[in-house]
């Protein structure tokens, strides 16, 4: 019974002028039933993990002006840490030279200050939606190393200073190492070297002493990649900057990636003595080739019909295998939970997830634990489970 239904009955027994002795114990049993049914309610991620680690979810400029009236609510309950999706990317926070616009992600940090959810700064050096001009001079010149580290100091002191606070930790360098385990020949690589990745995690300190620092990469449980990862944490670590987290990003498949690697690469990160974070966790269900297996952008793959099976919605025998996934994945979790500090999942349902357009424009995804219509899915139920050890 719902606390509606409890209200509407009351009203009515009132208009009744029913005596005080019989209006009382009704009343009272009617709010027993209510409470007790209310019990039987889906429980909040948040709290099932409260013991184990933060729970947190991507949000978006959409969500926050509340063009979906549900989806504020829905955050507040089971999520205790928010990620700005896109709005605190260069491009978005700093289109211009001298033009910073922090609006967008003004919104979002006062929505998650109001609530008490971890906000987390996405991202700061990454060698994607930077623009262009960042890495040039007024003539279209390529930037000496000199000008370019004063341009990423600026960028830096600007928007972690802006959001100072506010912010708990930031990824400060997202996706440096290529999928072969070496550096990406970037841009901020090309220009400064190597060491970018050590000057940003300086300034970033110098601008909020007090904020999380994290390297922030996909693929990084690979071990392919996570030996190109460790090399970059030790020489953090051996140069005195401060990091605080490896940042898993997560865009994982139904087969992909192999179990033991993941358990592996959590123990290995570990042993540096950094914390886990999972940034940006959800796992695809539609065949995709396997060139295009991790999340950089820049890679699309053709539309075929063949390709978007489940446009009328998920078979059971999908979503059982998502939902047996899902479990295996937080089973990892769970065993290595003294060293993971968040669970982040990259979109709130289904519906808003960025897997429905890359690496393929136009198809139906079902990646998260909740379906388009804020229900919770089988696999959230496995993920439930996992958390009780059940
Ligand atoms: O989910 C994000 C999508 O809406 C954007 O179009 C895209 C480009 O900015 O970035 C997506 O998020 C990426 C994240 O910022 C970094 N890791 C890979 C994520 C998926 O591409």
């Amino acid at each position: 019974m719902s606390w509606l239904n409890v209200v509407r009955i009351i009203q009515k027994l009132k208009q009744r002028d029913m005596k005080k002795s019989q209006f009382l114990p009704l009343t009272l049993a009617l709010l027993i039933l209510a409470t007790a049914s209310c019990k039987k309610t889906t429980p909040e991620l948040k709290e099932v993990f409260k013991n184990d680690f933060l729970i947190g979810t991507a949000m978006n400029s959409y969500q926050v002006h509340g063009r979906d009236p549900l989806a504020k609510p829905f955050i507040i309950k089971n999520f205790n840490s928010i990620t700005a999706e896109n709005e605190m990317k260069w491009e978005r926070i700093h289109p211009a030279p001298g033009v910073y616009s922090f609006a967008k992600a003004d919104s979002i940090a006062e929505f998650a200050q109001k609530n008490n959810l971890v906000l987390i700064g996405h991202v700061l050096v990454w060698h994607s939606q930077t623009p262009d001009w960042v890495f040039r001079d007024s003539v279209g010149n390529t930037l000496s190393r000199d000008a370019l580290l004063a341009r990423m100091k600026d960028h830096i002191f600007t928007v972690v200073g802006h959001f100072k606070g506010k912010v708990k930790g930031w990824d400060v360098v997202n996706e440096a190492i290529d999928d072969n385990g070496a550096m990406r020949k970037s841009l901020w690589y090309q220009i400064i070297g190597e060491d970018y990745i050590q000057k940003a995690f300086e300034y970033a300190h110098e601008a909020d002493p007090d904020a999380e620092l994290y390297y922030n990469d996909y693929n990084n449980e690979q071990k392919v990649k996570r030996d190109g990862v460790i090399p970059i944490i030790k020489s953090l670590q051996q140069n005195g900057a401060r990091i605080d987290a490896v940042g898993i990003q997560g865009h994982w498949h139904l087969d992909e990636p192999d179990l033991n690697e993941l358990d592996e690469s959590l123990s290995a990160y570990a042993a540096l003595g950094v914390k886990i974070v999972i940034t940006e966790m959800e796992v695809n269900v539609l065949p995709t080739p396997p060139e295009v297996y991790g999340a950089d952008i820049q890679q699309q793959a053709k539309y075929l019909e063949e390709l978007n099976p489940y446009k009328n919605g998920c078979p059971d025998s999908v979503q059982t295998q998502l939902a047996n996934r899902y479990s295996d994945l937080f089973t990892i979790f769970m065993k290595h939970k003294k060293d993971i500090t968040r669970v982040t999942f990259w979109g709130i349902h289904d519906g808003y997830s960025w897997k429905n357009g890359w690496p393929i424009v136009g198809r139906t995804n079902y990646p998260l634990l909740f379906d388009r219509n804020y229900q919770p899915k089988p696999a959230f139920w496995s993920v439930i489970k996992t958390a009780k050890g059940e």
